[in-house]
């Protein structure tokens, strides 16, 4: 008994200090019921970290679900790359748990690592392989990553392998192009953007992932699915179901929310401003 009182909360702080002081946080100018937020791919360089901490710092939320690919173990095996931003984002998530967050963080293949511990909890984070999320209107949401439909899509894993690669590497030209317009004076412009929207295979690609994940969320019984793992927002009935997809923090730095009243939108933090770009669509008239 002894042994128990005597490990009380301040010798416990002293092994695991907590992360960041209270003291620095400002008070948050957005409040979302829920945020979703997946495919950030810290230890990689394609990250967006100071953008996420950016927006993280300024916007609250109840219930916070990180929806894979959060740390990408793929590339961090390759080559170990941690820069502070990259830690900042851990530590930004910590404090929102800390200050009454509630978060969920549904490991995905890149993060697969995690799925081992799926049903723990680590400061104040609960793991798990998806989720059903109700919104304020009752509607019941299926969350999980999408990687599991990669074989339905295409059929070979190598070739979901292969594309990641070739994303790697599209994201990163993508970046050269970007300065080289700066430098120039010319507006920015997306190369991989341009890549999904135009080459055929993409397309295609990304229409069939769609709907295999809208088909397991009917197969279910739930009103909506929230997913990540391609890397394309949005938010769109298909047939029954109200298809979300979070984005990403490599390229568009992109989050779901819901507010209050369960209305559904897709919000893009563009430096240090929330748009809202051409989908807001509301859950229950879309739904009806
Ligand atoms: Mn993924």
């Amino acid at each position: 008994m002894s042994l128990v009182t005597s490990f009380d909360n301040q010798s416990a702080e002293r092994f695991w200090p907590r992360p960041v002081s209270p003291k620095a946080a400002p008070p948050k100018s957005r409040r979302h019921r829920t945020l979703w937020i997946s495919d950030i791919h810290l230890g990689s360089r394609g990250c967006k970290a100071e953008a996420l901490c950016d927006f993280l710092r300024s916007n609250d939320c109840d219930l916070l679900y990180l929806v894979g690919d959060i740390v990408d173990g793929w590339q961090l095996s390759q080559r170990w790359y941690w820069p502070e931003s990259h830690k900042a984002v851990i530590d930004e998530i910590l404090r929102m748990s800390q200050s009454g967050t509630r978060v969920i963080f549904i490991p995905g293949n890149h993060d697969e690592v995690f799925r081992d511990y799926v049903g723990f909890c680590f400061a104040g984070v609960e793991l798990a392989d998806e989720a059903i999320h109700e919104t304020a209107d009752g509607r019941r949401l299926l969350v999980l990553h999408g990687d599991r439909f990669d074989g339905v899509v295409t059929n070979a894993r190598w070739l979901a392998r292969a594309g990641d690669w070739a994303h790697a590497w599209a994201v990163r030209a993508n970046d050269l192009v970007a300065a080289a317009r700066r430098g120039l004076g010319m507006p920015y412009w997306s190369l991989s953007r341009w890549l999904k929207d135009h080459v055929k295979d993409a397309v295609e690609f990304i229409g069939r992932f769609e709907d295999a994940v809208a088909e397991e969320a009917q197969r279910r019984g739930v009103d909506g699915v929230v997913c990540g793992h391609i890397h394309k927002a949005e938010i769109r009935q298909i047939g029954d179901i109200i298809y979300c997809n979070d984005g990403d923090w490599v390229e568009s730095c992109t989050a779901l929310t819901e507010d209050n009243a369960g209305y559904l939108a897709i919000v893009q933090w563009n430096s240090g401003s929330l748009e809202i770009p051409v989908r807001k669509a509301a859950f229950a008239d879309a739904a009806e």
